[in-house]
């Protein structure tokens, strides 16, 4: 057995039971794709993601990618090469990418379901295996010839980047000063240095590699609105003849020592400093480079947050494995008598309430992210919200940096108890938690770090939208408060949940009211980004919150049916979670919207001297 702990049973409950996707299924909207194969995927790849996809995985920490300065190669270790292959082999990454490049169309939300367990068991081969998502987007944004040359990348096996960053435009990626100079037969030569970017190399990996890179056309304007985006290939290939050609002059220059996620290579890249130039094309031959990069940005968003939710999910799972065999003092109500049994640390109220806390946030979150891939399609948002396409794309957008803020911070946060689960083994190499910990700290940093996705979430997502998905949303929390079949089972749950919905509501309007005061004192934006971290992050709480509980009915009304014994287990935990974040968690958002409210710029008007 591998370090990778799947949880099928609370996914399919999840797509089956929560979403039911079946029912969309059975439409024939995704072709001949049943429930029976459905489930017989997600069982298939739980086998990958414990066996031999997750193969590999601290070896690959322990003996990390080695950089070639003279060649600009990097060496990726053997066995984590073959975790690769095996998941590469398996054909997923064909999900969700267009019919017209060798796609298979399926729900996001089963695609994010299988994503979830390579996620869990081998992150980073799963980003090297971003090519064919990638040339998904420049198929959806190129020109004919590119839409072709999309189609030839996702054939011949070609992995991607997606290249941004910059050392002084990271957050701010309008600061970028790489060039992009026009050339008399329609490409362009790019000239700068790029930062931090993922898979650049790729040993033998794959035939090619794809850069989507970020750069000012010479005379453009500043700013994210004067970049534009470029199909530049590591190597030069004839898309006519189907012929590699010269290597193009892009190349690795430094390979990043890192904390965490070490088998995925992390790469300075220089275009066009080493006297063969960088060349590029503009894709979809327009000047709209931000929100081309955006489409990639998405995913991106989604896979990280989901990243960093699998973690928490096999953290959990582990650590609950050793709390169930762990022998450790005795039971609480024993304290005084000397000679009472020993027994195991899931004895122990205080591992209860942590073992609670993780498997809360891990199931929580995962309905998160799969409640949001379920508005990534509008069949399944309409069945599971009653959002047409239009407003489906906008919640999409609104949840985005839930599951990518509140994703990372939250995993982050608890995968510390899973660790503090195992005592003093928990810091050892002999378990992957510390590894698990190590490999999750990214996921708040990259994509946009939850500062920026706390902004991105209120003045994107609801203000600019007039808070109409935000609207939809609550408007769903609501609808089950007010459900005239509600279990009673649930009222004080339900009732923590209404207070809950309330507190968030409240922060929201004080939120605004701050905004519309920066009309006349701008320094009242200040409070908005004092309180937009803690406004996210009670959001998803709230979401949270709401979702156990959707589930905690669905699984009361099953238990009413005398399930079998593992079932039985299955759904009182499913109430049990529920129940626990509403009484433990939930009150939470009060004090937060308290402090949100009486926030005030003491700690902006201190001198810096005074820190
Ligand atoms: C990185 C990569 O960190 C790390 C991991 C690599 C993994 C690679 C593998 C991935 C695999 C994925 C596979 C998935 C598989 C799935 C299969 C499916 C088929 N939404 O607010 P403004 C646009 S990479 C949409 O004025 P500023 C929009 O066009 C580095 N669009 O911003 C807007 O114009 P308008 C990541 C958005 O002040 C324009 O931007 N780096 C959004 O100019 C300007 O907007 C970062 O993430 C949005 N939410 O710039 C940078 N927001 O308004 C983080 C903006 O007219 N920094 N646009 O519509 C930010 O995000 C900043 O807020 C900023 C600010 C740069 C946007
Ligand atoms: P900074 O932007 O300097 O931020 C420093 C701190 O200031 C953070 O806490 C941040 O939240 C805060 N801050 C900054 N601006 C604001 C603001 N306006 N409001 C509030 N707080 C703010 N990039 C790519 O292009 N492609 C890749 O493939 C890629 N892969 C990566 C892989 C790894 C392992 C790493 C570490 C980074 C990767 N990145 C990649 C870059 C990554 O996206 C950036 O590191 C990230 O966007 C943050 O930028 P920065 O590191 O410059 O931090």
């Amino acid at each position: 057995m591998g370090h990778y702990k799947s949880n099928l049973r609370d996914l399919e409950f999840n797509l089956f039971e929560f979403l039911k996707i079946q029912k969309v299924l059975e439409a024939g909207k995704f072709g001949d794709l049943d429930e029976e194969t459905a489930r017989g995927i997600l069982s298939e790849v739980k086998a990958l993601a414990e066996g031999p996809a997750a193969e590999g995985f601290a070896d690959a920490d322990r003996n990390p990618p080695v950089f070639d300065p003279e060649t600009h190669s990097v060496t990726l270790p053997e066995p984590f090469k073959k975790s690769f292959r095996a998941w590469w082999d398996a054909g997923y990454w064909s999900m969700g990418i267009p019919e017209e490049i060798g796609g298979t169309e399926s729900p996001r939300s089963l695609l994010w379901a299988v994503n979830e367990m390579m996620l869990g068991a081998q992150p980073a081969a799963f980003m090297y295996a971003a090519g064919p998502a990638f040339a998904g987007v420049l198929f959806e944004n190129g020109t004919d010839e590119q839409k072709k040359w999309a189609a030839t990348c996702v054939e011949r096996g070609w992995g991607a980047t997606m290249v941004l960053t910059e050392p002084d435009a990271g957050s701010d990626v309008g600061a970028g000063r790489t060039k992009a100079i026009k050339q008399d037969d329609g490409s362009w030569h790019i000239e700068g240095v790029k930062r931090f970017i993922t898979s650049a190399d790729s040993d033998d990996l794959f035939e090619n590699i794809f850069h989507l890179v970020l750069a000012r056309p010479e005379g453009a304007g500043p700013g994210t609105k004067g970049l534009s985006l470029f199909f530049v290939p590591k190597t030069h290939f004839d898309f006519e003849k189907n012929e590699m050609g010269e290597r193009n002059g892009v190349f690795v220059t430094n390979v990043e020592h890192k904390m965490g996620i070490k088998a995925s290579a992390t790469c300075e890249v220089t275009f066009g400093g080493h006297g063969v130039p960088a060349q590029g094309w503009l894709v979809g031959e327009v000047h709209n480079g931000i929100a081309q990069m955006f489409d990639v940005i998405e995913h991106a968003r989604m896979m990280v947050g989901t990243k960093a939710i699998a973690t928490l999910s096999t953290g959990y799972l582990n650590a609950l494995d050793y709390a169930k065999e762990r022998i450790q003092g005795a039971d609480l109500t024993q304290m005084s008598d000397k000679a009472a049994p020993r027994v195991s640390i899931m004895h122990h109220p205080d591992v209860r309430r942590s073992l609670a806390m993780q498997k809360a946030y891990s199931e929580g979150l995962r309905a998160v992210y799969l409640y949001t891939a379920a508005h990534q399609d509008d069949v399944v948002a309409e069945q599971v919200s009653g959002a047409d396409a239009e407003l489906a794309h906008r919640i999409n957008d609104l949840l985005l940096p839930v599951v990518k803020g509140c994703g990372s911070e939250r995993a982050y946060q608890y995968l510390t108890d899973s660790l503090q689960t195992f005592g003093g083994s928990g810091f050892l190499q002999d378990y992957p938690i510390e590894q698990y910990i190590r490999d999750a700290k990214i996921d708040s940093l990259y994509e946009g770090t939850t500062a920026i996705q706390a902004q991105d979430f209120f003045f994107r997502k609801i203000a600019r939208d007039r808070g109409v998905a935000l609207a939809h949303v609550a408007g769903q929390v609501k609808k089950f408060l007010e459900s005239d079949t509600a279990d009673q089972r649930l009222k004080p749950e339900r009732a923590l949940l209404a207070t809950a919905l309330e507190d968030a509501q409240t922060m929201v309007a004080t939120l605004t009211q701050f905004l519309m005061g920066a009309q006349e004192q701008p320094t009242e934006l200040y409070k908005v980004g004092l309180g937009s971290v803690r406004f996210l992050e009670s959001f998803g709480d709230l979401l949270i919150g709401w979702l156990l509980l959707e589930h905690a009915e669905i699984a009361l009304a099953a238990l009413d049916a005398n399930p079998d014994a593992k079932d039985k287990a299955f759904y009182e935990g499913k109430v049990a979670a529920a129940s626990f974040f509403a009484k433990n968690v939930l009150p939470t958002l009060t004090t937060s919207r308290g402090i949100i409210t009486d926030v005030d710029l003491d700690i902006m008007e201190l001198d810096e001297a005074a820190f």
